[in-house]
């Protein structure tokens, strides 16, 4: 069997960088590493719509389906291609888990050694077979994320490492591309658009999106920006640095986020909002997103899911997005079960076992 090769790359599986070359810093001499991020789903949740009531639509952007289960993936393949071009000979990322799921896999692409920091024991098991299996150099560090940011940093000045954290200007470039895809979808901006606020980078690259978008004509209008803070790692939310942050939401476990100046302008700017959900509103989001719209999304993930449904101040008719950030399998055990004991193999043992 032959395969054109052409018209596979012709379709929406071509990752972000072909897909949104225009608005991207990349040029014909950017060498491409694409593992096909992006073009993810923008579903219409029925039941949340009904929840938040009032007329109201929400749909949910779901980036735990790019290639390593995070929207880590829209600027990793960036900010990978450009340190590419620049001559880098390794990678080097503080995580709290996604981002260094992510930049282990693109540099697994590229054919360059990477390395993690991570805050020991504070990282989802999911997030760690990942970086472990793809290959990255992983050195666990006894502090938290702030920490192991602030080391990155100190290791960065060395050129031969290129930092892919967010503070990297390509990695938020790529991530403007899910506003741009959701414009393209819903033919303008939402009214409302809300995700979890961890490091900030995320919250400042949609803005950047939403703004480019509507400047070169293809939206009327731009959303407000809402980002929801775990309760007890809540630094924006209370406008001070959080010194031993703690929360269930592991990604976003974060006291003294880099972009914090970014996502405040990008909240002030939008006449949006700041909230805090509770790890046990997290865990219930997280379950009732599961149970009731087909979603399994890890923790952080259903951050803003907690925050919307006890917004109180949602105009009636809203367009709301909301995005998910990443995969629920990633986190295997934020959610308890119980292994079930085993009935004798037969029908009516089974349907008994069942309720039927
Ligand atoms: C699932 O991987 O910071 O506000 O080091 O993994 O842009 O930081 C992850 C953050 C939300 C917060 N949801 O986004 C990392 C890291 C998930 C995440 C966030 C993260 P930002």
């Amino acid at each position: 069997m032959s395969i054109n090769a052409n018209s596979a790359s012709a379709n929406a599986s071509r990752g972000v960088i072909e897909r949104y070359r225009g608005f991207l810093p990349v040029s014909e001499a950017t060498p491409v590493i694409s593992l096909g991020e992006g073009s993810t789903p923008l579903v219409y949740a029925a039941k949340l719509s009904a929840r938040i009531g009032n007329g109201c639509a929400v749909y949910i952007k779901n980036e735990g389906l790019n290639p390593t289960g995070s929207f880590k993936d829209r600027g990793m393949t960036v900010a990978v291609s450009k340190a590419i071009e620049k001559g880098a000979r390794a990678l080097i990322c503080a995580s709290t888990g996604n981002t260094s799921a992510s930049a282990a896999a693109y540099a697994a692409k590229a054919g360059i050694p990477c390395a993690v920091i991570l805050p020991a024991r504070k990282i989802a098991s999911g997030k760690l077979l990942q970086a472990f299996v793809h290959g990255a150099k992983i050195v666990a560090i006894d502090g938290n994320f702030d920490d192991a940011l602030r080391i990155v940093l100190e290791l960065g000045e060395r050129n031969e490492f290129a930092i892919v954290n967010s503070i990297n200007p390509d990695r938020i470039a790529g991530q403007k591309t899910a506003a741009f895809e959701i414009i393209d979808l819903l033919g303008d901006a939402p009214n409302i658009h809300i995700l979890p606020l961890g490091n900030a980078g995320n919250i400042s690259a949609y803005w950047a999106g939403y703004r480019e978008y509507q400047a070169c004509g293809k939206s009327t209008r731009l959303p407000a920006m809402i980002g929801i803070q775990a309760a007890g790692a809540a630094p924006i939310f209370h406008n001070r640095v959080i010194e031993n942050p703690q929360t269930i939401a592991t990604a976003i476990r974060i006291g003294n986020p880099a972009s914090w100046k970014q996502a405040r302008a990008a909240v002030d700017e939008s006449r949006g909002a700041v909230d805090i959900a509770t790890d046990e509103e997290i865990l219930a989001a997280q379950k009732w997103l599961a149970q009731n719209e087909g979603l399994f999304v890890e923790p952080a993930s259903a951050a803003p899911i907690a925050g919307l449904v006890k917004h109180e101040a949602i105009p009636g008719d809203s367009l709301i997005v909301c995005t998910v950030t990443g995969h629920g399998l990633k986190d295997p055990d934020a959610q308890k079960f119980d292994w079930m004991e085993p009935v004798a193999p037969n029908a009516d043992n089974v349907l008994r076992a069942i309720g039927f």
